[in-house]
Order: C-alpha cells, then sequence, then structure tokens
C-alpha cells in the first residue's frame, strides 16, 4: 500500500486509481493587481509564492497521466449567477462585474478571469467554472469525480480559508478522501492559512489530511 506521510496520519492512496488534483482558483483575479482579491483590498503578491509548487505538481500528475482538475471562480456577464448579497459585499470601489485594468471583475471570459499564464490547463484538463466559494455548489464536479471513478483528491490552490477550505469540506461531506497540500495552497491572511492547515488534521481529521508537496511527489514517484 503506498501512502503520503502526512497529517494527522498517513494517507494512503488508492491502489487501483481513483487519486486526481484538484486547483482551486489560481487565477489573475487573485494573483494579480487590480483584480478582484485586489479590489477587496488584499496584498495578491504574497500568492504567488505557491506557483513553483504547483507547477510541479502539475508536471508529476501530467507525466503519471493522472487527471486533474481547475477551478474558476467566475460569473456570468449578466451576473444572473451572483446573488446581490455577494456583489454587494465589503466596501471596496471596484465590485463585482466592474470595469478594472484587466477586464470586468470576477467575470467569466475576462482576461483577468482566467488561470495564471504559469498554470494554464491542458487539452483533457477538466476546467469547472464555479459561481460560488465552493467547487461543488452549482457545478458538475461531483458527477464528473463520480463518472471517472475519484474517491481521494489532492487539493491546492487559493484562498486557503476561502475557496480552498470551503470546497475541502463541500467534498469531504460527499465522501471524497481529501488531502490538502500545505505548500501548494496560500491566503492573504498567513494566520488564517495556518488555522485552516490545524483545523483540518484536528479530532483525528475531521476534515482530512495536510502534507508537503516533497512528501506528496516522493509517494507518487
Ligand atoms: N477573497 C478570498 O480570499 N477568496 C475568494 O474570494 N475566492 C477564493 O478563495 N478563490
Amino acid at each position: 500500500m503506498v501512502s503520503i506521510s502526512a497529517q494527522p496520519y498517513d494517507y494512503e492512496l488508492p491502489a487501483h486509481g481513483g487519486l486526481a488534483l484538484l486547483i482551486i482558483d489560481m487565477q489573475r483575479d487573485f494573483l494579480e493587481e487590480g483584480g478582484f482579491g485586489d479590489a477587496l483590498g488584499n496584498d495578491v503578491t504574497r500568492l504567488r509564492a505557491i506557483v513553483p509548487t504547483l507547477k510541479e505538481l502539475l508536471a508529476a500528475f501530467r507525466a503519471y497521466k493522472l487527471p486533474i482538475f481547475h477551478t474558476i471562480e467566475g460569473h456570468q456577464p449578466d451576473l444572473s449567477d451572483c446573488p446581490p448579497s455577494k456583489r454587494h459585499r465589503g466596501r471596496g470601489e471596484l465590485k463585482i462585474g466592474d470595469v478594472g485594468p484587466m477586464g470586468r471583475i470576477l467575470v467569466l471570459g475576462e482576461s483577468g478571469n482566467g488561470i495564471i499564464p504559469e498554470l494554464q490547463p491542458l487539452p483533457g484538463e477538466t476546467v469547472i467554472t464555479k459561481p460560488g466559494k465552493g467547487a461543488f455548489y452549482n457545478t458538475h464536479l461531483e458527477s464528473l469525480l463520480h463518472e471517472q471513478g475519484i474517491t481521494h483528491l489532492l487539493i491546492t490552490g487559493v484562498t486557503t480559508e476561502v475557496c480552498v477550505q470551503t470546497t475541502m469540506r463541500e467534498a469531504n461531506d460527499r465522501g471524497f478522501e481529501c488531502l490538502l497540500v500545505e505548500d501548494a495552497t496560500e491566503s492573504y491572511f498567513p494566520a488564517f492559512k495556518q488555522s485552516t492547515l490545524d483545523m483540518i488534521v484536528a479530532q483525528g481529521g475531521i476534515v482530512g489530511w495536510t502534507a508537503s508537496a516533497a512528501n506528496v511527489l516522493q509517494s507518487l514517484a
């Protein structure tokens, strides 16, 4: 049995496939100035620290021909899938749907809404667009995972305590065995990232596991 050295104890990999990489919202809207994260008043530069690690994980999953799912948080141009509560939350100058330097904020198809160039999906990889923080809300992700026999998810991306944690909790409630890759997720708030890692593995792994990318890569090799 191959396992990954993880918290709170080793994470056993499925013997006959069933493992996928899930990359949450590595979009210009969250990592570049002029996007949604910036409009909310965050220092977006600190999220870039995980890009090299994510490139390594992507390369490994591609080399081993394992399934890869990318997500994009974004709304239809008419904002019909954006509740007013979400649009009007916060007191930034630019709201969802307003025109910013990279196009309309958090609107699907705008250049600022796309995945950063370094992590562009390849043909054959699934891209899920989602209107909420969790990747299971109002998407086909759950049925796609079941169709492909996926039971185990390595979860990565941004931001740790918002879309990543929400997605991991949604996946956990649906019966998926989830591991959050510690150095392949990042937050605008270092303390929130650490708290998320801590609360996930507390109580015997109440939400799942965490491990370093190095441990993941070593076990996959
Ligand atoms: N604001 C923030 O931390 N995150 C989001 O709005 N979306 C995601 O986490 N992707």
